[in-house]
């Protein structure tokens, strides 16, 4: 389990207590269902939160995923805190109950369960990355890297199954990222898209990135001036709010395979990738902060995600066009 000073944290099964309480404490605002399970068999679990959440209302739907790296704890905690913060909230809080009414909001807190279970384990963090999957060489897929725009193409991943970034030996190899790949392909309602914008939560330094993480150059196939512009335009706007930095994926470092590129070049969704606090630490301690810093790491995004759920109707509103 989580080791002393980190009890805070939630492990899984604490994160799936909190989900069925979520349901008990507001059978009104949420649905729980799991979209599958992880290659150990743990179920995928994901909520939605939207009155009338049993109707498939017409919408704008909006995408949280958290926890594809395994050690990345904080992100879980930050996609409880966006599901405690709209449910708690609803009543008191009228911007609140206005996202959750006129919104479909979806929330995966864990992606890979198996990793972050296999982190703790033996109560001294093992900085365990990727999934549990066996491979030909050694253990694991880099979920991030599995998704299938752009698969391997470009030096971003690793072919060896011992690297912190395989790719796996095909897209979606990976149970987990399957699973979140068909849920979303299954949001294909009348030939449209329900699911406009995504943020996948990561830790850490502090950035919000958007495609694509492939190619360094700002436009390329299926990513034109003018939607690239929007990317820039409302992750900067973000950035405002939270005082991360806004940048373009691969102005991090080339990456092929990740969720962001994937949710765009297939389904147009404006997806995002925030990496959470610290902005920078020595080896792999920035993936470690106490659960001391939990309350003030999560609730900095609030007023970023409202903006990103406002917004969410017609994300090219932000540079003033129509959708
Ligand atoms: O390498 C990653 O997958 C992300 N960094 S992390 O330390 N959380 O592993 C960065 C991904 C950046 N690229 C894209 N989002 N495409
Ligand atoms: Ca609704
Ligand atoms: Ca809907
Ligand atoms: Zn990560």
């Amino acid at each position: 389990d989580f080791p002393s000073g980190y009890t805070g944290y939630h492990n899984y099964a604490e994160m799936v207590t909190e989900l069925n309480q979520t349901v008990r404490d507001h059978p009104n605002l949420v649905t729980l269902r799991s979209i599958g399970k992880s290659y150990q068999n743990r179920d995928l679990w994901m909520i939605k939160i939207s009155d009338n959440p049993s109707v498939d209302e017409a919408e704008p739907e909006v995408l949280f995923t958290c926890n594809q790296h395994a050690r990345e704890h904080l992100t879980v905690e930050m996609c409880l805190h966006i599901i405690k913060r709209y449910t708690d909230n609803y009543a008191s809080n009228a911007a609140i109950k206005g996202a959750v009414d006129s919104r479909e909001i979806w929330v995966i807190p864990s992606v890979n369960p198996d990793g972050a279970e296999y982190d703790i384990a033996t109560g001294s963090f093992r900085a365990w990355r990727k999934n549990r999957q066996p491979n030909s060489t050694s253990t694991g897929t880099d979920p991030n890297r599995n998704w299938g725009h752009q698969w391997g193409c470009c030096g971003g991943s690793s072919g060896s199954g011992s690297s912190e970034t395989y790719r796996g030996p095909s897209a979606f190899s990976a149970p987990e990222v399957a699973r979140v790949r068909d849920f979303v392909n299954g949001r294909v309602v009348g030939g449209v898209q329900q699911i406009k914008s995504h943020i996948d939560w990561h830790t850490f330094s502090e950035l919000i990135l958007w495609p694509y993480g492939y190619t360094y150059a700002d436009t390329a196939a299926g990513l034109d001036a003018t939607q690239a512009n929007v990317f820039q335009t409302m992750g900067r706007r973000m950035a405002s709010l939270n005082g991360y930095t806004p940048q373009q994926a691969s102005d991090l470092y080339i990456t092929d395979g990740s969720v962001d590129d994937w949710m765009w070049a297939a389904h147009k969704i404006w997806s995002y990738t925030f990496e959470m606090y610290p902005a920078s630490a020595s080896g792999t301690s920035g993936f470690y902060p106490r659960d001391t810093v939990i309350a003030a790491q999560t609730s900095r995004n609030d007023t970023a995600v409202q903006l990103f759920l406002d917004y969410s109707d017609c994300v090219p509103r932000i540079t003033g066009r129509t959708c």
